[in-house]
């Protein structure tokens, strides 16, 4: 690679913002103008001006046309900016065009939100989702920088000049790391998926938390298992999975997990690299939907989030588990309100609700009652190994859940997969004492 298109940024910089729009129904709301505000934030830019500026007329070069861009000019250069972010979506060629018209580093929303997950990310397996998310940023970038590279390197030739066969090593390059990166991460997945057996072999629901960034999961997180996790207002305050024991008043133990949030016009490039850490919720027994109630931007965020959750339910194959909502930061919302909300949510079935505080704890014991519920509810799945000598087990099994898989060891033993009602497995639990190991 002859070029980096997304460059490590030294800190501070002071960045210019500008949120382009186009029709009435865009037009950012001043919670969009906070969200802006906070990545530039999460950064560890300093704001020079942020501001949303309707694009009347797109200019193909630019995606900014001229009277917006010569302000823009001139804003960055009396805030002394050392960068402009353009909160939206910009080609290639526009983002170099502006590069150059502007004499700055210029990124897009999507360049914005890959810098901070390249800050964030701590354990091997979100650093190896990052890279992969930027060099498929990347790849897909060069593919449409075509004629610009070529122009740039002065193919010669004129049936196929240097131009065009240093993309092709520059694209085969990327597609070597790209597998690399995916085979790493397959290696996690695995990982994943043993740890994930253990815990279905110990019966222990799994709990997972999902929701817009900056909604209060990691707050509810660390109020529902005593846990001591990163909680920042700040967007993308976690990107690592987080896994805890939560102990519920009539099941016992169960795992709850948190994890990164969603954002809107999130990069597809993000959600593709980052299934393995999706999937892990998607594979849970209970989602919660964790929505901040004290946003006015709140409806449109949970909407996103749904469409997130069902898009990479129909990529992975994989079924939504059931899904209950935490009506967060009631604290935050004006008394009479949050007196309506709470009866509110009291009578929503579907998805069934409760307001709460993760920041006062108001309305978490209504809320571990409704997670214990909804998993009495649901259905567990879990793994059981039987000896030939079990029969009455396995009978017992076919009966009262149902049997999805069924393997036999060497030994003669046999693993079975079942799907049971939280009830049942805690009969069967009794009834058979020793089946299931305990803590896994
Ligand atoms: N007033 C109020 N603030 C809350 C509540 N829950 C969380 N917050 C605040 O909201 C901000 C974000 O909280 P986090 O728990 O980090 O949110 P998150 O959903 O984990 O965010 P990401 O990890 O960035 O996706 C923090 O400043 C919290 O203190 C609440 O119930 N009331
Ligand atoms: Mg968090």
């Amino acid at each position: 690679m002859t070029e980096k298109f997304i460059d490590r940024l030294p800190a501070p910089e002071i960045a210019g913002v500008v949120i382009p729009w186009f029709t009435p129904a865009d037009r950012p709301t001043p919670d969009r103008l906070l969200e802006t505000s906070g990545l530039v934030e999460a950064l560890g830019c300093q704001l020079g001006f942020v501001r949303p500026d309707q694009v009347r007329n797109v200019n193909p070069s630019y995606l900014l046309s001229g009277g917006i861009l010569d302000r823009m000019a001139q804003d960055l250069k009396d805030a002394n900016c050392t960068i402009a972010v353009i909160d939206g979506a910009l080609t290639p060629v526009q983002q170099r065009n502006l590069e150059t018209r502007l004499g700055l580093k210029v990124i897009d929303r999507t360049g914005l939100i890959l810098e901070i997950f390249g800050l964030r990310a701590r354990t091997k397996e979100g650093r190896l989702q990052v890279e992969l998310a930027r060099i498929l940023y990347e790849r897909s970038r060069l593919v449409r920088t075509w004629t610009h590279l070529e122009r740039q390197r002065g193919g010669s030739g004129f049936l196929s000049g240097p131009g065009e066969s240093q993309l092709e090593a520059d694209r085969r390059l990327l597609d070597d790391k790209i597998i690399r990166l995916r085979r790493d991460l397959d290696d996690v997945k695995r990982t994943r998926a043993v740890q994930r057996a253990g815990r279905r072999r110990s019966g222990t629901p799994v709990v997972a938390l999902v929701g817009y960034t900056n909604s209060g999961k990691s707050t509810l997180f660390n109020r529902l298992t005593g846990a001591d996790v990163f909680a920042k207002n700040m967007p993308f305050a976690t990107l690592d999975p987080t896994i805890r024991k939560l102990q519920l008043p009539a099941l016992g133990e169960a795992a709850l997990i948190d994890t990164v949030g969603f954002i809107s016009d999130l990069p597809t490039h993000l959600i593709d690299s980052f299934q393995a850490t999706l999937e892990e919720s998607l594979q849970a027994d209970l989602l919660i939907h964790v929505r901040d109630r004290s946003s006015a931007a709140e409806l449109e965020q949970a909407e996103d989030v749904m469409i997130v959750l069902e898009r990479l339910e129909s990529e992975s194959g994989l079924t939504l588990p059931p899904i209950i909502e935490a009506w967060n930061k009631l604290d935050a919302v004006p008394a009479a309100r949050a007196e309506a909300m709470k009866s509110f949510a009291a009578s929503e079935v579907d998805p069934p609700a409760v307001a709460v505080s993760a920041l006062t704890g108001e309305g978490i014991d209504d809320l571990i009652a409704l997670i214990e519920g909804s998993l009495l509810q649901g259905r567990l799945e879990v793994e059981i190994v039987l000896g030939p000598e079990q029969g009455r087990a396995r009978a017992w099994l076919h009966q009262n859940g149902e049997v999805t898989g069924e393997q036999a060891d060497e030994g003669g033993a046999s693993r079975l997969i079942v799907r049971l009602s939280a009830e049942r497995l805690g009969q069967f639990k009794s009834g058979f004492p020793g089946l299931l190991s305990e803590g896994a």
